[in-house]
């Protein structure tokens, strides 16, 4: 008997205040249950904010133990990777095999200290692993993503396979999610800034990566080029999901969701169900015609929209290569707010020209939008992302940080992984800043006094929700 534990990321470092269903392994579950349906009953959804740090623990462990074979899925972000590498010590056990992957693992396998190591999407590698009666080291190898140790006379060896980004999302398994599998006592819950009224919110998402490519941001190595779901599949998904759960609020979780080229059909369908909604999206889609599309946008149920402003200024937005101008921001808030839609956005505080002066004439451009809320961010150095690569390469100089004011570790590491001895837990947690003019500890005490300063909020709550 296989009985298999699927752990969502936990709380803490990153916390964004958001609970919800882990996408990626509601996925690798129904790829499981495609393959091998006689599985399905010995697969369980480990939750935990529901059960506790150690309860989580303990019952992945009881569940694994019940079987002669246990599979335990982590995914890995790289802000909290530490406590997932900790929950692997704790559950490693004779008998049961960990698998990691997810946007952490998928840049830095060889930090992970799980048994087998999947590197991109993993419906791929499920596919293959559990098409087969046994899995040995050649099987593991010519498994898509997979990186592991093995031993060979009396030495260990490693293998590396690149990550595998290919899979086009009319691929993904039947459902696309479990939803059924998490517990009915479960109660997810949006971030502040996706919050509708205190509604439960499930997430969904409908597409692949970004068809953009912000040089701060790792969405396409994580995910390689982007690319839709056909609006025939994703309305499968949704009634699969209205029939296994009681759906208050959804939230798209698509990096650009108005990329989607069937975006009317996508309206059509939300009308029907009536459901309210909010979704993420770019800020070039309102150029033409935007009013219209604000218009469309509220009338199928869209009640906010999360948009990556980033920045109000030319220079900025240019390094970011977020490909838009200050000026159809103003009008993309503009378009949406009129049609009623709350605009949440984001700012990113750090680029390595910024100056006390240039952040403060940011803010008073910000706080000119008619904005619901606005999330101050330090400028982080994903894995993947250009930026961080510039850094590493030299391209972009790294101003010495600390109270030793040298960077030697990162010359001989040729990373950037979180490091919270040596660049302090202050945001962002465990990692240098880029910026000239202004030091880590002053860049946090900026961003908490322009966070006191900012204050937008919910013009009519009723409103908002009246569909
Ligand atoms: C939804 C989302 C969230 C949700 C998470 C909900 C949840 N419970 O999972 C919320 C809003 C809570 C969230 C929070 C954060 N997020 Co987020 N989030 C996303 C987003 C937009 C979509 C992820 C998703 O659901 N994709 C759809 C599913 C189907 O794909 P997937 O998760 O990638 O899973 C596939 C593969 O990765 C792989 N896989 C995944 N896990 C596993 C496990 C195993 C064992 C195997 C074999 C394979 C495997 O197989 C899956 C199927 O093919 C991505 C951006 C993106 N487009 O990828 C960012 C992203 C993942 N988030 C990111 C970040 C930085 C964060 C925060 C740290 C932000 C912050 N500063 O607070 C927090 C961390 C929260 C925490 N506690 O750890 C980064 C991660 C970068 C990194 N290297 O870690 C991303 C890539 C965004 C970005 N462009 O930078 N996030
Ligand atoms: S920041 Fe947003 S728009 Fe830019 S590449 Fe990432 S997901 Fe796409």
């Amino acid at each position: 008997m296989v009985n298999q534990a699927f752990v969502p990321p936990g709380a803490e470092i990153g916390d964004t205040g958001a609970h919800l269903p882990g996408l990626g392994l509601l996925m690798l579950a129904s790829t499981i249950s495609e393959v091998r349906p006689d599985l399905t009953k010995q697969i369980r959804y480990f939750d935990e904010e529901l059960l506790g740090t150690e309860g989580c623990l303990n019952s992945v462990s009881d569940w694994v133990s019940e079987a002669s074979t246990g599979l335990v899925f982590i995914t890995t972000y790289t802000l909290t990777h530490h406590r997932q590498k900790k929950f692997t010590e704790k559950i490693r056990k004779p008998g049961t095999l960990i698998f990691s992957g997810g946007p952490h693992v998928t840049l830095h396998p060889e930090t992970s200290n799980a048994d087998i190591i999947i590197r991109g999407e993993g419906v791929s590698a499920m596919r293959h692993l559990f098409s087969k009666d046994r899995w040995t080291a050649g099987e593991l190898m010519r498994t898509p993503g997979a990186c592991f140790s093995y031993r060979s006379g009396n030495q260990t060896l490693r293998h590396f396979s690149p990550p595998q980004r290919i899979l086009a999302p009319d691929e993904w398994p039947r459902p696309s999610f479990s939803y059924d599998l998490i517990p009915s006592d479960v109660r997810h819950r949006a971030s502040d800034k996706r919050d509708m009224n205190g509604l439960e919110p499930m997430s969904i998402i409908l597409s692949k990566g970004c068809p953009e490519a912000c040089h701060f941001c790792s969405s396409g190595a994580q995910n390689g080029r982007w690319a839709p779901r056909s609006v025939s599949r994703f309305k499968e998904d949704l009634s699969f999901l209205i029939s296994n759960r009681k759906v208050e609020a959804i939230e798209f979780h698509d990096d650009d969701f108005l990329a989607h080229p069937e975006l009317e059909s996508v309206f059509e369908i939300m009308l029907e169900i009536g459901i309210p909604w909010n979704c993420y999206g770019r800020v070039d889609h309102f150029v033409d015609n935007g009013r219209s599309l604000a218009e469309r946008l509220y009338a199928s149920g869209c009640r906010r929209i999360f948009l990556g402003l980033e920045s109000m200024s030319e220079s900025k937005l240019e390094f970011f290569n977020k490909r838009a101008e200050t000026w159809m921001n103003e009008h993309a808030v503009t378009c949406c707010a009129e049609a009623g839609i709350e605009v949440a956005a984001g700012w990113i505080i750090g680029a390595p020209d910024d100056t006390r002066e240039s952040l403060e004439e940011e803010l008073e451009s910000f706080l000119c939008l008619p904005l619901y809320s606005l999330d101050v961010n330090i400028l982080s150095l994903n894995p993947g992302a250009v930026l961080t690569k510039r850094v590493l390469n030299g391209g972009i100089s790294l101003p010495l940080q600390g109270p030793e004011r040298e960077n030697s570790d990162l010359l001989e590491s040729n990373h950037l992984l979180p490091n919270p001895q040596k660049y302090g837990s202050q945001e962002p947690w465990g990692q240098p800043t880029i910026c000239k003019a202004i030091d880590k500890p002053g860049l946090n005490e900026l961003a908490s006094r322009f966070r006191d300063e900012i204050e937008f909020g919910s013009r009519d709550k009723d409103a908002l929700l009246s569909l």
